[in-house]
């Protein structure tokens, strides 16, 4: 049994959740039996609601890629592996956007579904995001909305959906329960929130029409705690402005709008030594976040999010545990080097728990 590979990880996650917990070691020999018996007859083994909740809050704590772990400790956690039907699945991850949302003050959360059985996952989700744009191939090749959403945009006109076709579409969300076929439905408005994105001064780039949605909940990666795989369970902290300022819309397999900010700013496009790009990138970042500050909506810059890592790095040290991270997608893409963190390296060692990736439903 000790050599069981389910074993070896949950003992490895029970130690160390009483162990930072304070809990009793007698308590904890004693739950490593009862987990060692529930493997031998049934060949895995239930985490308790506070296990859970801890077990969650460790695969944040050990996501090397993530800028915003400090918070670590105060992620709240739906514990919803009691839903199965669809009506259920819907209901929970309505509930999820609504509480994470907050009126515009987010609130880190992940929701938990039923882990994976040996036959097959009892709830996956579609999405990358709950909450994300269409994109919609042309005939003539270009692309209205977001580029990172064609195929899934493609899969739900497949089963039906219609979207209105504009740049900014909330997709539906697509679930499946079982063996069941793939369910789907739209986010009714009043859950979502979003931002339109204006410049404090400048009139012309208003006129871009650019928005964004307030809160980022990835929904497509496996939260894997002591062994036991949860394949649906999205979770959200909230944006750091870079990532949508610098990438979302500055990407050229994007919504590529460098060109037409610089444009709104009167800057020589014609010649790279005039730093346009570097220009735009900037405005949009100033623009993104001078509008979510004036809707009320979370969002940190990624010169105080560089500060909180730092933070959470000497935490770490002070309690005694190695931080390690991917520095490749640590650093922020604009001024990285005006950052602690472009100056540092880190063991990108991946602990468990932890968030992986897993085989995409669409394909
Ligand atoms: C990645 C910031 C909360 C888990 C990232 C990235 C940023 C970020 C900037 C890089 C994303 C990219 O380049 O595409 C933040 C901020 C948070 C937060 C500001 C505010 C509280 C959370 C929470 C969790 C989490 C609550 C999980 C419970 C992750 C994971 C990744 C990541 C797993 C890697 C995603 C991937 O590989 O695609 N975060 N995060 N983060 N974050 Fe956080
Ligand atoms: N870059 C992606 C979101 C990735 C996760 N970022 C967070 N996570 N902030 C985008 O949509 O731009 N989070 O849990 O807060």
């Amino acid at each position: 049994m000790t050599e069981h590979p389910i074993y070896q990880k949950a003992a490895s996650f029970i130690r160390q959740f009483y162990s930072e917990n304070h809990l009793s070691e007698a308590d904890c020999e004693d739950r490593l039996l009862e987990i060692a018996k529930s493997i031998r007859e049934h060949g895995t083994y239930e985490h308790t609601s506070d296990e859970l909740l801890y077990g969650a809050k460790l695969a944040w704590r050990n996501s090397n890629r993530c800028i915003g772990r400090l918070f670590w400790n105060s992620l709240n956690v739906f514990d919803r592996r009691d839903a199965v039907t669809e009506e259920e699945v819907k209901e929970a991850l309505l509930e999820h956007i609504e509480y994470a949302t907050n009126g515009g003050k987010i609130r880190s959360t992940v929701t938990i579904f039923k882990p994976s059985q040996k036959t097959h996952d009892p709830v996956r989700i579609y999405n990358h995001q709950l909450i994300r744009y269409a994109g919609y191939k042309q005939e003539d090749g270009s692309i209205t909305g977001d580029p990172h959403s064609v195929d899934m945009t493609e899969f739900c006109i497949a089963l039906g959906w219609q979207g209105r076709g504009t740049p900014f579409d909330i997709l539906p969300l697509v679930i499946q329960v079982g063996q069941n076929d793939p369910y789907l439905f739209d986010i009714p408005d009043r859950y979502i929130k979003e931002v339109q994105i204006t410049h404090p001064d400048n009139q012309l780039f208003n006129e871009l029409d650019l928005r964004w949605y307030a809160v980022p909940i990835i929904s497509e990666m496996k939260l894997e705690i002591g062994g036991v795989e949860y394949p649906a369970s999205p979770f959200n902290g909230w944006y750091m402005e870079t990532e949508i300022a610098a990438r979302n819309f500055a990407d050229e397999s994007r919504y590529n709008m460098l060109r037409p900010v610089a444009e709104a700013f009167n800057l020589n496009t014609q010649l790279h030594s005039t730093m346009w790009k570097d220009r735009a990138v900037l405005e949009l970042c100033t623009a993104v976040m001078h509008s979510f500050k004036q809707a009320g909506a979370s969002i940190v810059d990624h010169h105080s999010a560089s500060q909180q890592f730092e933070l959470f790095e000497q935490k770490e040290k002070a309690e005694g545990r190695e931080v390690t991270g991917d520095w490749t997608w640590l650093i922020p893409p604009v001024s990285p080097a005006s950052t602690h963190i472009f100056h540092q390296q880190y063991d990108n060692t991946w602990k468990s728990p932890n968030f992986f990736y897993q085989k995409s439903m669409l394909n």
